[in-house]
C-alpha cells in the first residue's frame, strides 16, 4: 500500500525518506524523468523482497527554490521552503551580491530570507558591517552568530523553529557547523533507522535535519555562484523590496530602472533612498537574466 513521505536525502540516484510514522527508509525513483528534490512530498510503496521503497508521484510543491544551470534550464535545489538561511562569515569575506541573489529569490518565493553571520569571535565586538546594517534598515532578520563562542543560536532557533529552512551559503562560512549546532543529538533522535546507511553513499547533494524545537534544516551543497531563475528581467525588481517600493512611482510602468527617463527608482538611488551597492546589485540580477533567457532561445 502506498504511503506518503518526505524526501530527507538526495544521492545520485537514491534517496532517502521519512514516512508520516517517522521511519526513514532508502528509495528510489521509478522512471528517470521525475526529479525529486529534499522538502518534496511523495507517495512511495515497499518494493516486494526488497529493502528499497519505490516512489511512484512527487506532489504538487508549495514552492521551490531554483537556480538555472549553465544551459539555461531551472535547476530545483528544494522544495516546500518557509525560510531561507544566508550564511555569511567574518572568512571568507562575505560576496554581498550572492546574498542578495538568495535575499531575492526568497523574495519572489514569499519565504523568509533569514541573514546570519557567523565567525564573529574573529572579530572586534564594535566592528559595524555597513552591507548588515543596510539588511537590518531594510527589514531583514540578522543574528550575529559564532559557533565557536557559541553566540547566536537562541536568537536563530526562535526564527528558524516549526519551519522548513534551508542554509545556503559560500562554501566554508560555518554552515554544516551551524547546523550541527543546532541539531538534536543522535541519542534523542526519534523513531528512524540507525545513521549506518548514510556512510554507503559517498556522493550526498542535500540532507534535511530535524531539528529538536521541531522544523527542518536542509543542508545544501556550496552553491559557488548562486542565481535565481526568473522567468523576466522584469521579475528581479520582486526580490529588491525598495526598489519596488520606488517603482510605483516611475514613469513608465513596466519600467526597468536602467536607462528609462523619470525613474523614480534611480532618483531614489540619487538622493541615497536606496543604497547604491544593493541598486548595483539588482541592475547584475536584471543583466544576468537577460543573458540566461537568450540562451534559452
Ligand atoms: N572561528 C570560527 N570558525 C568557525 C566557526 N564556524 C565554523 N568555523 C570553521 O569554518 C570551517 C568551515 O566550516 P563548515 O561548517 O564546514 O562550513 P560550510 O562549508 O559552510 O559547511 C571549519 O573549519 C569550521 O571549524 C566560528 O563560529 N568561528
Ligand atoms: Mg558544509
Ligand atoms: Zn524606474
Amino acid at each position: 500500500m502506498s504511503k506518503i513521505a518526505t524526501i530527507i536525502a538526495t544521492y545520485s540516484r537514491r534517496m532517502r525518506i521519512r514516512l508520516e510514522s517517522n521511519i526513514e527508509v532508502e528509495a528510489r525513483i521509478k522512471g528517470k524523468k521525475i526529479k525529486a528534490v529534499c522538502g518534496d512530498v511523495v507517495t512511495a510503496e515497499p518494493i516486494k523482497d526488497e529493502k528499497d521503497w519505490l516512489i511512484t508521484e512527487i506532489m504538487e510543491r508549495r514552492n521551490a527554490l531554483t537556480r538555472p544551470n549553465k544551459s539555461g534550464q531551472t535547476e530545483v535545489l528544494a522544495a516546500n521552503l518557509d525560510a531561507v538561511i544566508i550564511v555569511t562569515s567574518v572568512s571568507p569575506i562575505p560576496d554581498w551580491y550572492i546574498v542578495d541573489r538568495y535575499i531575492c529569490a526568497a523574495e519572489i518565493l514569499g519565504i523568509q530570507p533569514i541573514i546570519v553571520f557567523n565567525k564573529t569571535d574573529l572579530l572586534d565586538e564594535n566592528i559595524k558591517i555597513d552591507e548588515l546594517l543596510e539588511y537590518k534598515r531594510l527589514g531583514f532578520s540578522v543574528v550575529n552568530f559564532s559557533v565557536k563562542s557559541k553566540k547566536g543560536s537562541k536568537k536563530l532557533l526562535s526564527l528558524i523553529s516549526e519551519k522548513c529552512n534551508i542554509v545556503v551559503g559560500q562554501s566554508g562560512v560555518g554552515k554544516s557547523s551551524i547546523i550541527n549546532k543546532l541539531l538534536y543529538s543522535s541519542e534523542q533522535r526519534v523513531g528512524g533507522i540507525s545513521k549506518s546507511g548514510e556512510g554507503r553513499h559517498t556522493t550526498v547533494n542535500s540532507v534535511m535535519k530535524s531539528l529538536k524545537s521541531g522544523g527542518y534544516l536542509i543542508d545544501s551543497p556550496g552553491v559557488r555562484d548562486y542565481m535565481p531563475a526568473l522567468a523576466t528581467p522584469a521579475e528581479a525588481q520582486r526580490g529588491f523590496r525598495e526598489i519596488s517600493e520606488f517603482s510605483q512611482f516611475c514613469r513608465f510602468s513596466n519600467c526597468l530602472h536602467l536607462r528609462e527617463p523619470k525613474c523614480a527608482v534611480k532618483k531614489a538611488v540619487e538622493e541615497n533612498l536606496i543604497d547604491y551597492r544593493r541598486y548595483e546589485s539588482y541592475k547584475r540580477v536584471v543583466n544576468l537574466t537577460s543573458k540566461l533567457s537568450q540562451k534559452k532561445y
